[in-house]
């Protein structure tokens, strides 16, 4: 009978679908053991922070495992529900899928988008791990351009709509893109001076980068992308902003004028934190 301890060799799903041809009529263990190891053997993780998304989620959900079918590498989704009142949850695990698992982590109250990308990217198992909104205001296909980046040798590679080469389809209403620009402005005086878009919600990182990040992250609101840039650049990571397609979705969750000054105030936490040493 073939060995389990061949597994750690498989490279990509179609290895492992033909071991599982050969081994599933063999043994019901093994065939566990296998999609055991197929969770360990994760290369990318897709980490979505919901909150009521009941309606938006489920469509984001079929359209990257559209998009996943067609990789030969391992992958995971994780959502990150955060207190959510609607059926988010629900609706979520009731996506069928076969090969690639999606794993729920539920807040037990609404704690903030930084919370819960906190929460997803220390949960992910991936070489590669990208955190992107569930609205899908960036569709998934444009990490076909971000993966290549890695292979230049870049620690992390964001998603930007303020570069040349930005397709936009659907601009964010005016105030938005004012205040969004401000923000940015603002961030690079406080923060990491050669970023364009600090609030695009499409950023992935190389693993060995995940844990030395996130763990030092303490906001919890829509500031957390300054902070973890700005961790980012502190800890000596590299980060490559590409220009990305954007279309903006009509229902946002931000509070815009309250969530701006909170935002505001984040910043300056973060020099302080700085100050006090909290992020080395
Ligand atoms: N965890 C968490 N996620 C949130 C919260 N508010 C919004 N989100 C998520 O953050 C992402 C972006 O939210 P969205 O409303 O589209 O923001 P906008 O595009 O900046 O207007 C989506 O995936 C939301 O579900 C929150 O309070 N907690
Ligand atoms: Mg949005």
């Amino acid at each position: 009978m073939p060995s389990i301890l061949t597994l750690p060799e498989l490279e990509t799903t179609k290895d492992v679908k033909e071991n599982v041809s050969v081994l599933a009529g063999l043994d019901a263990d093994i065939e566990k053991d296998i999609r055991r190891a197929i969770r360990k053997k994760v290369h990318l993780s897709i980490v979505i922070p919901a909150y009521n998304e009941e309606k938006r989620i489920p469509k984001t959900l079929k359209k990257i495992l559209d998009y996943l079918e067609g990789k030969e590498y391992f992958s995971e989704i994780i959502i990150v529900d955060d207190g959510s009142t609607d059926r988010t949850r629900k609706v979520s695990v009731r996506i069928p899928t076969d090969r690639v698992p999606i794993r729920i982590h539920a807040n037990s109250s609404n704690k903030g988008k930084g919370s819960a990308i906190r929460k997803g990217m220390l949960a992910a198992k991936g070489e590669y791990v990208l955190f992107m909104d569930a609205d899908m205001s960036t569709p998934i296909d444009e990490l076909d351009r971000i993966i290549p980046q890695f292979h230049k040798g870049y620690d992390i590679v964001i998603g930007s709509r303020k570069m040349p080469g930005v397709k936009i389809n659907i601009h964010q209403p005016k105030h938005r893109e004012i205040m969004g620009k401000m923000f940015s402005c603002l961030s690079r005086i406080m923060t990491v001076r050669s970023v364009h878009d600090f609030t695009c919600g499409f950023k992935c990182f190389r693993r060995a980068c995940i844990k030395k990040i996130f763990s030092r992250q303490r906001l919890n609101g829509w500031c957390y992308d300054s902070e973890i840039l700005f961790i980012a650049h502190t800890l000596g990571f590299s980060i490559k902003e590409i220009p990305v397609t954007w279309s903006d979705s009509s229902d946002s969750k931000v509070r815009l004028w309250k969530d701006v000054v909170l935002s505001v105030l984040d910043l300056i936490r973060i020099r302080i934190n700085s100050m006090l040493g909290r992020y080395r």
